[in-house]
């Protein structure tokens, strides 16, 4: 058990029952607020602390990281961890953790419930009743597009795409994947993917739905040139990272009619959404919400308060992503 009591942060607010694991177990200082520490005060915070647990939106640049010299680990509320230096934090002896598999379903259902709500026009047709413009109907009335044997490219086929894949399949879909490496033969069997190139994938897809991690290959993955290969017909969905989609290129891509739509739950700068985005009808935008269901966001909170724990107490976290740095450090016996 923890001889002291060591300081652990929490930068933003968190379900209650993670702040209840840290009782007794550490000194703990708990931003219980929804706004953001930013520069100097996160610094003023984050001092002494040997764990910090913070989602995603909080940035850990190598500047900040090297001025935290009690640190042992980030705990990201989250899969993604492309806000920390990780290579840095390597460098420094300080672990990151995230959040996997506790949010795949709830954030596949999430990229699926926009891949239908662009396809079948949903938002536009509740925004269309809701001005009171429903006085007549028309044979092409907020006519949208099937979902159902139609393709579905999923780029990126990690546990989140291979979930939004078998969705794909309950609404008998055809399965195309692109993915920096090949899938094994179970997988592709059991999902009915097809691996297929970049190009392949954006020229023959209904869907093509990003599941991929922003890394300096995928930023700009999706850019005029991609929109440009993809069918008038398609619709693009994003649950993943904004970077990895140039925004400028999908207004224009949607507004010019290169493709019919977009679905998008993640931005270049959020919380600020580019303005073109917010004028066009057939695109659906949320504010980074797919994995945000009670039930997700408790057992993420819980899962990285857990990796903090693990850590005051010696023990290896469950979701080490620089794990080399656990494998390297002196074990204190
Ligand atoms: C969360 C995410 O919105 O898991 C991720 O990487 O981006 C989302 O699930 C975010 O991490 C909450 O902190």
């Amino acid at each position: 058990m923890t001889q002291s009591k060591c300081k652990v942060l929490i930068t933003r607010r968190v379900y209650p029952e993670a702040v209840e694991l840290f009782r007794d177990r550490a000194e703990l200082d708990y931003n219980d607020s929804d706004d953001r520490l930013e520069g100097a005060e996160l610094l003023r915070h984050a001092q002494g602390a040997i764990g910090i647990v913070t989602p995603t939106s909080q940035q850990f640049k190598s500047e900040l990281l090297s001025a935290l010299t009690d640190l042992r680990i980030i705990a990201n509320i989250g899969v993604g961890f492309d806000n920390v230096d990780v290579p840095a934090a390597s460098k420094l002896g300080i672990l990151v953790s995230n959040t996997p598999d506790v949010l795949t379903e709830t954030t596949a259902d999430f990229a699926f419930a926009l891949l239908l709500a662009v396809s079948r026009r949903i938002v536009e047709a509740n925004r269309y009743l809701l001005e009171g413009r429903w006085t007549r109907g028309s044979i092409d009335f907020l006519a949208g597009h099937d979902v159902h044997g139609r393709t579905l490219g999923i780029f990126g086929l990690g546990r989140i795409g291979a979930s939004v894949a078998r969705r794909g399949r309950g609404f008998s879909m055809k399965i195309l994947y692109h993915d920096l490496r090949r899938a094994s033969n179970d997988l592709e069997a059991e999902l009915g993917a097809t691996f297929v190139s970049k190009e392949q994938l954006l020229r023959e897809s209904d869907v093509v739905s990003l599941h991929v991690p922003l890394v300096e290959e995928t930023r700009k993955f999706i850019a005029e040139p991609e929109f440009r290969l993809m069918k008038k017909t398609s619709v693009l969905i994003n649950t993943s990272r904004g970077p990895v989609v140039d925004e400028q290129a999908i207004a224009k891509a949607v507004q010019e009619q290169w493709i019919a739509g977009a679905g998008l739950d993640v931005f270049e700068q959020e919380p600020r959404v580019n303005p073109a985005l917010l004028k066009l009808q057939n695109v659906v935008l949320t504010p980074h919400i797919a994995s945000s269901s009670e039930d997700t966001r408790r057992q993420m909170c819980l899962m990285a308060a857990r990796n903090v724990l693990a850590v005051l107490e010696g023990k290896c976290p469950e979701t080490l992503v620089n794990r080399s740095v656990w494998d390297s450090a002196p074990k204190s016996s």
